[in-house]
């Protein structure tokens, strides 16, 4: 009989990225991030000023308390520290973390806190950002003051935020600032030079005796083969694994590359006519940063099904949630599909719980030394509305209740799973979606800043209260 308690110190709680939540994005010190111009000049959607956090931290904190949860996931921005990416440090933004970290604990809500979520600031953006190896100096820099700096405050670090997400809006869908279309060798070589940065200050947190833990967080989608049978299917999944999981999963707990992942790596790279280059002393220090990192951050949404595809590379994102719009379709890789019966979101997304237990299973199976994972985001995007005062969002509760029964199944057989936060705590701005695309526990009237608890905090308030899920 599966197991429908949880844990007595699992943490329960929501998620944010400072982007989508803060607003002020130029005031209070803030340097510029790349989203800035380019949001302004495409026009759809402005982020400020989403959901002022940065003034109603503390409201939105007493509302965890209230609806039970005991933990939540933020991020820091990078340029409200250092506007320009180094340098002299802006003492405003300096304090505005302190006090939100002060207000996590009057709330008895315990911060997971993220170094970068999307948000590199412009000057290190647009000079390469990643690609640039100077800049893994520059991030390296900026883990260490906040490390110092935060050390009373924060127990729970991740240093990059879904760089799979960042490389491949990026350098594949090219649906993100300085977007450029299938760039395969350029997403996977951004990835390396992340990983060389998050194991830079893994080792720097380390060796700096700071009490706590630290970790990554990935975007994780399981790559089925469409037709299991079909060799070139599995072939297709393969390659999508590389191109999302792999490079990834094997950095963080090899702190190398498996020559199966390598040759495949290769593979990518080659057929955008690019290669992948490794600098002298990298896998030394991400070896080392392999055995110390103590958790992974699994951000799960979706698992894809691969079929083979042997033409031009044909992309659109579904920006709009006008259902059944999406394509994705690389040369080199394959094509996304889906399996008859599977449902998905209005923008598209697979809907598929099982996949998380199947990533949870490869994890511990193939990377002996992961030590605890931690669910840091899953969630549903809707077009949630008010009816007669209330937010019925069923559909959100289900997607959660059935994440929640497979991630009770891989506690039950041993899998060190500590935390779940849905993303997301509140209505946010969503980076290509505007805000349209609701996912909150507590629905945002972007022009009040009204908060209204929609039916799934009633829910989730039960769930962490009781540590049991009804099933
Ligand atoms: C993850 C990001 C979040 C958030 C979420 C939903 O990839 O970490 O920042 O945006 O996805 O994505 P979207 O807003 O595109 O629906």
């Amino acid at each position: 009989m599966l197991t429908n308690t949880f844990p007595q110190d699992f943490i329960f709680g929501g998620a944010t990225a400072a982007y989508q939540v803060e607003g002020e994005t130029r005031s209070y010190g803030k340097g510029k991030v790349a989203w800035d111009d380019y949001l302004a000049e495409q026009g759809r959607f402005s982020p400020e000023p989403a959901c002022d956090f940065y003034h109603r931290y503390d409201s939105d904190l007493a509302l965890c308390e209230q609806f039970g949860m005991n933990g939540i996931r933020v991020s820091i921005a990078w340029s409200r520290i250092f506007p320009e990416g180094s340098g002299e440090p802006n003492p405003e933004g300096v304090a505005f973390y302190h006090n939100l970290f002060a207000s996590c604990r009057a709330h008895g809500v315990e911060p997971f806190v993220t170094l970068h979520h999307f948000d590199s600031p412009l000057a290190i953006y647009a000079n390469g950002d990643f690609l640039n190896r100077a800049n893994i100096d520059a991030f390296e820099a900026y883990a260490r003051f906040c490390f110092k700096e935060y050390a009373d405050d924060v127990r729970h670090w991740f240093t990059f935020n879904e760089i799979a997400a960042a490389t491949m809006n990026r350098y594949v869908e090219g649906t993100w600032p300085l977007g450029k279309k299938v760039s395969l060798h350029e997403c996977l070589q951004a990835q390396h030079n992340m990983m060389v940065a998050h194991a830079r200050a893994v080792c720097a947190f380390k060796d700096g005796g700071y009490a706590g833990e630290i970790g990554i967080v990935h975007a994780l989608e399981y790559k089925y083969p469409y037709d299991p049978e079909s060799p070139a299917d599995i072939e297709a999944a393969r390659n999508d694994d590389v191109l999302q999981n792999r490079l990834l999963l094997d950095a963080t707990f090899r702190g190398d590359y498996a020559p199966g992942t390598r040759a495949i790596i290769d593979h990518l790279c080659a057929s955008s006519q690019g290669t992948f280059e490794i600098a002298e002393h990298d896998l030394e220090i991400m070896r080392r940063a392999a055995m110390l990192n103590d958790c992974l951050g699994i951000n799960y949404y979706q698992s894809r099904f691969l079929k083979a595809y042997e033409g031009e590379s044909d992309l659109h994102h579904n920006g709009t949630g006008d259902k059944g719009t999406g394509r994705w379709r690389v040369a080199g890789v394959g094509e996304r599909a889906v399996r008859p019966g599977v449902p998905t979101t209005d923008w598209d997304w697979i809907i598929y719980p099982k996949g998380l237990f199947d990533l949870m299973m490869d994890i511990t199976l193939r990377y002996p030394n992961y030590k605890k994972f931690y669910i840091t985001e899953n969630g549903m995007g809707r077009k949630d509305r008010i009816e007669n005062g209330v937010i019925d969002d069923t559909e959100r509760i289900d997607y959660v209740k059935d994440h929640l029964r497979w991630i009770l199944r891989a506690i039950e057989i041993g899998i060190n799973v500590e935390g779940y936060f849905m993303w997301s705590l509140q209505d946010q701005f969503s980076w290509t979606n505007g805000y349209s695309k609701r996912y909150g526990f507590f629905y945002v009237d972007f022009e009040s800043q009204q908060r209204i608890p929609k039916a799934s905090a009633y829910w989730f308030k039960r769930v962490s209260e009781t540590r049991r899920l009804e099933v």
